[in-house]
């Protein structure tokens, strides 16, 4: 019943996956550990590695994560085990059925292109690593970098120089890369930054440059939690300032999401982030479009059971409206008329 499609812009690459649930990148999928528990977690057919750059980094000073009932806040600052790692653990890990996604973020449009450029090249001699790439243009807390999501003229000459990387290669091969390539959008707010967004993807697709996916939304960046007892920022880095996760999200990620369906739902496919809590929210991400659903703050709440518990949600709801397939839901949503 929870079974989702999700196919390349020119429909040379489909997946079926048993499910559409994926950790949000940054929830347990740092070490190998955490991404074991996810790899054999059930209802959790597709995993994501944490944002990484060419090198190990140690991120931010602690405590530097902080979660409460209906929200979370983060200023990570990207620790991660080095792409290296995370190619070599999708290599030989068992999760054959789902997406294997590393997400990339490097410091500089230099680091993502060394980065891009060696998956892929393994991806061309059918190295069996990882079958999706997530670029992340959004993460909040590196200090002294503004995120690359808000500043659309930046956005489009990186998008241009790192997706020709793909399209150079197929040109050379004359193959077709096998990756699914999408971005990691940060929320917008602005109707005209929707068109201007979705604009700058449709003209890179114009180009013959790839982008078969859009993750909706990285946290709302540099949000501020105080603890009234302490009369303290609950943070370390940035003097407190962090991206906010967790439900209190989730009217910005379902507009995201829908806005993208809307200007772009029949050139790619969704991953809806943000608030995802239970069935119903999963219910509707799907409705406003999504075909994959990522779940960030409520896993680290809850560990990788979350995924059964809402994925059992999600399908009593569907089952007691009648839906027979997540098809039938997906971008479904009704406006007054
Ligand atoms: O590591 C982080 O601080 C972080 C990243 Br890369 C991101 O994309 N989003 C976020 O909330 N934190």
């Amino acid at each position: 019943m929870l079974k989702t499609n999700v196919k390349s812009t020119d429909e040379n690459i489909q997946y079926s996956l048993d499910n559409p649930f994926v950790n949000a990148s940054g929830c347990y999928c740092r070490t190998k550990d955490k991404l074991n528990q996810l790899i054999t977690s059930p209802y959790c057919s597709s995993v994501i590695s944490k944002t990484c750059t060419p090198n190990h980094r140690i991120g931010n000073p602690e405590p530097r994560y902080h979660h409460d009932e209906n929200m979370s806040i983060n200023s990570m600052g990207l620790p991660n085990l080095g792409i290296d790692f995370y190619l070599a653990y999708f290599n030989t890990c068992e999760n054959t059925q789902g997406l294997k996604i590393v997400s990339l973020g490097g410091m500089s449009l230099n680091d993502n292109m060394t980065m891009l450029g060696a998956i892929v090249d393994r991806s061309f001699k059918k190295l069996p690593d990882i079958n999706a790439v997530e670029i992340n243009l959004s993460c909040p807390n590196l200090v002294g970098h503004g995120q690359l999501g808000y500043n659309i003229n930046n956005m489009n000459t990186y998008l241009i120089k790192l997706l020709n990387i793909i399209a150079r290669k197929e040109l050379e091969t004359q193959e077709k890369c096998k990756l699914l390539i999408g971005l990691k959008l940060p929320p917008y707010f602005d109707m005209c930054q929707f068109e201007q967004i979705a604009n700058v993807i449709k003209d890179q697709m114009n180009y013959g440059r790839r982008i078969d996916f859009l993750t909706c939304i990285n946290s709302i960046g540099n949000g501020l939690v105080i603890d009234t007892d302490s009369e303290s920022v609950v943070i370390k880095p940035k003097g407190g300032f962090g991206g906010i996760g967790g439900s209190i999200i989730k009217p910005t990620a379902l507009a995201n999401v829908r806005k993208f369906y809307e200007l772009l739902g029949d050139k790619l496919f969704i991953i809806g982030c943000g608030g995802i809590t239970n069935g119903e929210d999963a219910f509707q991400h799907l409705l406003a479009g999504a075909s994959m659903l990522s779940i960030g703050t409520q896993l680290m709440k809850e560990g990788p059971d979350v995924f059964k518990r809402i994925g059992l949600e999600l399908e009593t709801i569907m089952k007691q409206k009648g839906y027979k397939n997540i098809n039938e839901v997906i971008g479904k949503l009704k406006i007054i008329p």
